[in-house]
């Protein structure tokens, strides 16, 4: 699968025209999307739904020609084969029970539940035979970190101060689960791969905010042991890390040779990516999603910027965070049109 302009990048080549998907592209901006949503019932339905999960992972595609598909599904069922109750509060987001921090580690399975995701690897499948050679599949995880700060308090912590006071406070508590999440996270990420990811990609969320030694410690490293075993299992399949709001360590992450590209936020400055990190390493990412819910010539005048900036040095085109759910799909195909230009 060498032929795929996705996978020349992550294998370190600059690849004319730059290749492109975007976070949060498959499922929030699509009507189609809601259509099939609402055939599915819930949200969680629909990501143990093979046939329309895969349907959805596959509609950006039908309507725009980025370069690959991610796969319809969430980084929250994982803490659902580990045990816990997940469901989603119409306007508020996700809930989980019950919280770890209180009810610690013994409330989670042992062993975990993981034949509860077989529908996701059904999905995989699907969508690797219904795309064409040249597409690339994306797999992926939330980051054992970033996964943990919704199984510790039950929700999005809007508060990530609190989090790492109570790191503080028991680190055991919070050490042991990211160890749990992690051997979970290597089992269901090989298992994406053996079906039919081409990449696979770890979402870090939360990784902002946090001093150095604890961004190393509850980010950094759980991230790069999940990228070393997957390697010794599947060395060709390329691993793209996004670690949001890492600012200057994300020089750091780029030292890891596990990580075969690097993911900026919207907050990273372009140039100091260009200054502080091997022209060697893959980029990926940084354009403002709420740039393309505004559209026009500002929005477009951005993303030829952000090409030319990293023009001659390996990079996919892809946004600072995912899009938001009102981001007008016509503003996509002018995007999509500025970044084939
Ligand atoms: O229709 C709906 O209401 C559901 C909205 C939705 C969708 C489409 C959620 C709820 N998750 C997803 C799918 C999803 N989630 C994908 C696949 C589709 C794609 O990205 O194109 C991926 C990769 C994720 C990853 C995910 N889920 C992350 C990490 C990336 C990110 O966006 O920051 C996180 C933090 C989640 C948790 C989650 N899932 C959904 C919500 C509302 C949340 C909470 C977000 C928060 O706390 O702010």
């Amino acid at each position: 699968m060498t032929d795929q302009p996705l996978l020349k990048a992550l294998a370190g080549q600059a690849v004319e025209p730059v290749p492109c998907w975007f976070m949060r592209q498959a499922g929030r901006f699509l009507p189609e999307y809601r259509k099939i949503r609402q055939e599915a019932g819930s949200f969680l339905d629909l990501c143990y739904n093979p046939e329309l999960a895969s349907e959805v992972t596959l509609q950006p595609l039908r309507r725009f020609d980025m370069d690959a598909a991610i796969v319809f599904a969430d980084i929250l069922l994982i803490p659902q084969a580990l045990g816990m109750k997940v469901w989603f509060e119409q306007g508020e987001g996700p809930r989980l029970a019950p919280p770890v921090e209180q009810a610690g580690m013994t409330a989670l399975s042992e062993p975990a539940n993981m034949s509860l995701l077989q529908p996701v690897y059904e999905t995989v499948k699907k969508t690797r035979q219904a795309l064409t050679p040249e597409k690339s599949l994306i797999g992926f995880a939330g980051a054992p970190w970033t996964v943990a700060t919704y199984m510790l308090r039950g929700q999005g912590s809007k508060d990530p101060a609190s989090l790492r006071a109570l790191y503080y406070q028991n680190p055991e508590l919070v050490e042991t689960l990211l160890e749990k999440i992690s051997t979970a996270t290597i089992n269901y990420l090989s298992q994406q791969i053996d079906h039919g990811a081409d990449a696979i990609q770890l979402f870090d969320s939360w990784a902002g905010g946090l001093p150095e030694t604890l961004l190393h410690r509850l980010c950094l490293e759980p991230s790069q042991k999940i990228a070393v075993a997957l390697k010794k299992k599947h060395p060709k399949t390329p691993i793209i890390i996004f670690p949001r709001g890492a600012g200057p360590s994300l020089t750091d992450y780029a030292e890891i040779p596990e990580f075969d590209a690097i993911g900026i936020d919207t907050s990273t400055p372009w140039n100091w990516v260009k200054k502080h990190i091997s022209p060697k390493k893959t980029v990926q990412g940084g354009l403002d999603p709420l740039l393309v819910v505004k559209g026009g010539e500002e929005m477009v005048s951005a993303a030829r910027k952000l090409k030319q900036v990293f023009a001659g040095s390996p990079y996919i085109f892809n946004l600072g965070h995912g899009f938001v759910p009102h981001t007008p799909p016509e503003n996509v195909a002018l995007l999509m049109q500025a970044i084939r230009q």
